[in-house]
């Protein structure tokens, strides 16, 4: 058995015992109360389920194992001569718990190099889409397609006994993390660069790899940024879409390749992980509408009004449950600060800032008129030249793998059960509230 295997099974088979215990002991704590308005609300802000990998607090945003993004930026190792934190530190914390010395971090990436081959019937699957589809698509179809490797379903097809479920699920989930970046890379030279691939570097960390074979290996700001990118996308708790979406596939046993593409189509969405697309797009086309250059404060204060006066929403702002500017965002505007301070696509990122907060909370119904983590990645990646803005979900899934797999394995070990809520039609619940208020 592998290194990081056995050092989660020494940590994860006691706590999974430990919790029992205390479900057993705390079954009848009640945890709060839902009325109509929740129901009607997206479930927003019931809690439903367990995820041990981080937790998202409105005010101050995401802390991954108690850690928050500028805690993790400065005590997760890193490469020498390098400055951001490495994901492989990031996957090893939020497995298992404990924040990783360098050898683990570095064991962590040695061991999904060694598991990084991806089938050639998966290639064949991406090279059968017209060209023109999108990334997400084929990303999302290639993970299916990787299904064929799964041990888990294979394990399940023999009669594993249940309490071995997250040994297979470990497997899928390194396995696929290892695999997701060539996966992606080759779609994106696919797509976009003529078919012309590139074989991967294995002395590369895992970031920087995929940064090589997506065609930016010489460039070591894109290294550092993905490095960054891949640690910040990394998971937000278990209630956004593509978390929960994992967890819920994997709740009916559905091996991890059948639950994690199910979540990239979750991503995939205009309101999720497609709005870093739609910032950048947004921008070109208000740009577009101006006659190019850079516009001014108030010409995106309008540009703004006119958006939502059009009915439609303003990438990159608002969000479910954060209620102050995401941390993600101040991430990436401290490292666009340090690299590219005068780009002038960061700088109308930076310029939407100033003004979006105060108009966007001008109109009541919007609960949160701060920047989420899409408003600022697709200006740092234009900077470096990846300027292919439909691709940009594609990072973010890939780095999204890291939390929702590590979170699946836990499912496991914890033996969290199918994922089933009531669901009531409006007669019932009518009916409901008439016979409350007749007896009351
Ligand atoms: N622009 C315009 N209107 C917005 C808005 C925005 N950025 N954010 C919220 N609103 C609107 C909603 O569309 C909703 O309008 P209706 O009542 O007419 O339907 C109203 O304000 C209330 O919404 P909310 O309670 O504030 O926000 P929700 O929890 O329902 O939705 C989110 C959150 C992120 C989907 C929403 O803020 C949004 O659409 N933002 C733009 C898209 C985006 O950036 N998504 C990425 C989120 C981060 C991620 O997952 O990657």
């Amino acid at each position: 058995m592998d290194k990081l295997k056995n050092t989660f099974e020494e940590k994860a088979l006691p706590k999974a015992a430990e919790i029992k215990e205390f479900i057993k002991a705390n079954a009848d704590h009640v945890l709060g109360s839902y009325n109509v308005d929740s129901v009607f609300s997206g479930m927003k802000g019931m809690i439903g389920l367990i995820t041990e990998t981080s937790l998202l607090d409105a005010e101050e945003g995401i802390r991954f194992r108690g850690y928050s993004i500028p805690e993790l930026r400065e005590k997760l190792p890193r490469l020498e001569g390098t400055e951001e934190a490495l994901p492989e530190g990031l996957f090893y914390l939020m497995l298992v718990g404990e924040l990783p010395t360098y050898e683990d971090m570095w064991e962590v990436g040695s061991n999904w190099t060694k598991r990084a081959v991806v089938p050639k019937h998966v290639y064949d699957v991406i090279d059968a889409f017209p060209i023109a589809t999108h990334p997400m698509t084929q990303f999302s179809a290639a993970i299916m397609a990787m299904q064929t490797e799964s041990e888990f379903a294979a394990a399940y097809r023999k009669g594993v006994n249940k309490k071995d479920y997250w040994y297979y699920t470990f497997e899928d989930s390194m396995n696929l993390i290892a695999r997701l970046p060539r996966v992606a890379a080759y779609i994106y030279r696919r797509t976009y660069k003529g078919g012309v691939h590139i074989e991967p570097n294995p002395k590369l960390d895992w970031a920087a790899n995929f940064a090589h074979m997506l065609g930016f290996g010489d460039n070591e700001g894109f290294k550092e940024l993905m490095r960054l990118y891949m640690v910040i996308h990394a998971d937000h708790e278990g209630g956004n879409v593509s978390a929960h979406t994992t967890h819920l596939v994997g709740s009916a046993l559905s091996d991890p390749y059948l639950a994690f593409s199910a979540a990239m189509n979750g991503l995939a969405g205009p309101l999720h992980g497609l709005a870093n697309q739609e910032v950048i797009r947004w921008v070109l086309d208000l740009q577009a509408d101006l006659g190019g250059g850079k516009p001014s404060k108030q010409q995106i204060e309008e540009y703004i009004n006119k958006t939502i006066n059009e009915g439609k929403v303003v990438p990159g702002y608002g969000h479910a449950v954060l209620r102050k500017t995401d941390p993600r965002f101040t991430a990436q505007m401290e490292f666009a600060k340090k690299h590219m301070p005068t780009d002038e696509l960061v700088n109308i990122v930076w310029d939407v800032y100033d003004v979006a907060p105060t108009i966007l909370g001008n109109y009541k119904k919007i609960k949160n008129p701060w920047p989420n983590v899409d408003a600022h990645s697709g200006a740092l990646l234009v900077h470096y030249g990846m300027k292919e803005y439909d691709f940009y979900t594609v990072l973010f899934g890939v780095s999204r793998a890291l939390g929702v797999l590590a979170s699946l394995i836990w499912d496991r070990v914890l033996g969290l059960p199918l994922e089933r809520p009531k669901s009531v039609t409006i007669d019932w619940l009518k009916a409901n509230i008439a016979k409350a208020k007749a007896s009351s």
